[in-house]
């Protein structure tokens, strides 16, 4: 069996997603998601212009040698746009070894370590009284773990608050023009989200699974401040506490605060975490196939931080594809170090242009039991939506530096 060709479908019900389409000489195809928020189209072009070319005539069933082939190949290794489009080879070619073996892909990972994938949803308000009711909601759809986010008096919009994001169904990136432009003040939202936390134990007690993102905007200092502030209300995690890139940064943090540590949505290869996992500076590693390179290179980070006792948290956001959620969900079921998937909510429409059959059930994520992820593309109905550019938003502080995040 040889690779017969391999398609880019961008499309953007709601949102841009930019997925790969690999197909065998026998008809069988395989799906791998490519989306890179704010910046899709440079994946497409990297994957039309520079991968798909290389696909055709291989042998599907040789995984590992087509991703050593395109990471070191490239020579330019790592990077957000080569280790999403690498991702989306090697998810599409999980995707057809599924199918031509007949089994579910966790099955080919060693099968079930569990019964469901645990999951949280994203629960936020403008005002206390949203915020409650936010999390009340969640609880009634199953949920049994929440992340809580919270405007912060005084500052206008800021990241993941507003809208319709009480629902859990908000979409990051803003379409129509440039990136909006918020404010952001770290002491303030400092003196400010204790006392959240402190209300939402209050109304919910103390077993509901609470988590908190901080979009990486704090000094290792302050991070270790809130972490500190945070301990009494026993957060299931405290995410992204500080910039990424700076992996020293968390070895403060740690120095301060027993809250449990979660980083990585950001990072596309080991390397970006090998120091964090070595040192156990972190207790989840939030790394996504889409993001990390696929299945392959993502079992290979959860490897490592199986040795010292890290879990697996993956980033499960809106600009991931149900073709990612359908490969994380088979990962996350046969992994020995699985903590908790994000599953925020798609929009209804989104389902229809991917139709899945990965379910979110009583708090927990079910991959189904086809063969392959379970998931397709309606391509007569992604090409009703043709692509339309969106940003994420940029963060200023109060005297207009550009801020982290
Ligand atoms: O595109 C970026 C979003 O996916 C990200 O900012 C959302 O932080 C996020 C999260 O934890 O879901
Ligand atoms: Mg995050």
């Amino acid at each position: 069996m040889k690779i017969r060709d391999a398609e880019v479908i961008v499309t953007s019900p709601g949102r841009t997603f930019v997925t790969l389409k690999v197909t065998t000489d026998e008809g069988v195809t395989g799906l791998g998601d490519a989306t890179l928020n704010g910046r899709e189209l440079a994946v497409a072009s990297y994957l039309r212009d520079h991968v798909v070319p290389l696909l055709a005539g291989r042998d599907p069933h040789r995984i590992e040698d087509t991703w050593q082939y395109l990471y070191k190949g490239a020579y330019w290794r790592r990077g957000p746009v080569t280790m999403a489009a690498i991702a989306a080879v090697d998810v599409a070619l999980w995707d057809i070894k599924g199918k031509i073996a007949g089994l579910p892909v966790y099955q080919l990972l060693g099968g079930a370590a569990r019964d469901g994938v645990l999951a949280y949803g994203h629960a936020s308000g403008a005002g206390l009284p949203e915020l409650l009711d936010s999390v009340e909601q969640h609880l009634a759809e199953g949920y049994r773990a929440v992340r809580i986010q919270s405007a912060v008096p005084g500052l206008g919009q800021i990241y993941g608050i507003g809208g319709s994001a009480a629902s859990g169904r908000y979409e990051p990136a803003a379409r129509g023009g440039l990136p909006a432009e918020e404010t952001w003040d770290s002491r303030a939202y400092l003196r400010h989200i204790p006392g959240v936390f402190e209300k939402v134990r209050e109304r919910f007690g103390p077993g509901l699974a609470l988590l908190h993102d901080a979009h990486h905007r704090l000094t290792p200092v302050q991070a270790a401040r809130l972490g500190r502030d945070l301990e009494p209300y026993d957060l299931f995690w405290l995410e992204d506490a500080t910039p990424a890139e700076n992996q020293d940064a968390l070895r403060l943090v740690r120095q301060h605060t027993v809250t449990p540590l979660a980083i990585g949505e950001v990072f596309n290869s080991v390397w970006d975490c090998e120091r964090l996992l070595r040192e156990q500076l972190i207790d989840y590693i939030r790394a996504s196939v889409a993001h990390a390179g696929g299945i392959s290179h993502l079992r290979r980070i959860f490897g490592l931080a199986e040795v010292y006792g890290v879990k697996s948290g993956s980033h499960g956001a809106t600009d991931l594809s149900p073709v990612t959620m359908a490969a994380a969900v088979h990962l996350d079921l046969a992994i020995p170090n699985f903590g908790i998937q994000e599953h925020m909510r798609q929009e209804p429409i989104v389902a229809e242009v991917f139709p899945h059959a990965h379910r979110f059930r009583d708090g927990y994520l079910h991959p189904g039991a086809e063969p392959g992820l379970g998931v397709s593309i309606d391509e007569q109905l992604a090409a009703r939506y043709p692509y339309e550019p969106a940003y994420l938003p940029v963060n200023r502080l109060t005297d207009g530096t550009v801020h982290d995040w």
